[in-house]
């Protein structure tokens, strides 16, 4: 029992290029997750199980103990606040930027309007830089708002650019760069620290090998 695990991922991006990560660590699905409505998967190891869920709940199962480890954005942990979680690895995986974006020329209010999902990281990067922002909530399509005249600017990821470009965006301004990465429940270290032990070790070693 004690050598059991529960992995909370998400599908999309950060299930795919972590799963060659857990084939390094010996842990494959025995199932394909794509043709599968199932919310728990088995995996080739007894014990071991994924659960997927919304990429931003990852931390909440693991810090509440829905899940042992799970693998998040910065953005998203950065966004939630991660005090209850061990955040033991970079994993390198699902890169991109959180930036703020905009119209290419226009003049910025004293105040800008800024949409975004990211409030909370949004309102410490302007309060870190001394600056006035009226903040926004959106759930998605952040490149909408400037379109329709709803926000001056939008904090969003940016990947490639080509999403910002399509809707004569631009980014203006870099708050950080974004990778996934493993995050663990606390008292499951304690609890099972062998076989995490074991597995962020094995993670690991896939990281540095560039897989
Ligand atoms: O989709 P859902 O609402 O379920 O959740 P989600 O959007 O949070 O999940 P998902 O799978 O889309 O993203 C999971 C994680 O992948 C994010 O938390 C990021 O850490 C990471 N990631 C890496 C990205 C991107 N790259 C990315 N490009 N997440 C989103 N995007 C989006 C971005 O929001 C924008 O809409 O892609 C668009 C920009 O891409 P480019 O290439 O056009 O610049
Ligand atoms: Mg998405």
């Amino acid at each position: 029992m004690a050598d059991s695990l529960t992995i909370a991922l998400s599908k999309g991006r950060i299930l795919q290029e972590t799963l060659p990560l857990l084939a390094h660590a010996g842990i494959e699905l025995t199932e394909d997750p794509d043709a599968s409505r199932k919310l728990v998967l088995e995996t080739t190891q007894p014990g071991v199980k994924v659960v997927v869920v919304r990429a931003t709940d990852v931390p909440t199962y693991v810090e509440h103990g829905g899940a042992d480890v799970g693998v998040a954005g910065k953005d998203v942990l950065m966004e939630y606040g991660s005090r209850g979680l061990y955040e033991p690895l970079d994993l390198r995986i699902a890169r991109c930027k959180l930036m703020v974006a905009g119209r290419p020329d226009a003049a910025q209010p004293r105040r800008p309007r800024v949409a975004t999902k990211f409030v909370n990281i949004a309102r410490r990067y302007y309060a870190g830089q001394g600056r006035q922002a009226e903040l926004i909530k959106l759930y998605g399509s952040m490149e909408l708002a400037p379109l329709v005249g709803m926000a001056d600017l939008i904090v969003d990821l940016v990947d490639t650019g080509n999403t910002l470009r399509a809707n004569g965006l631009e980014p203006l301004e870099h708050i950080a760069d974004i990778s996934s990465r493993l995050v663990v429940n606390k008292a499951s270290m304690k609890v099972k620290h062998r076989p995490l032990k074991a597995l962020i070790g094995q993670l690991r070693e896939a990281v540095e090998g560039g897989q």
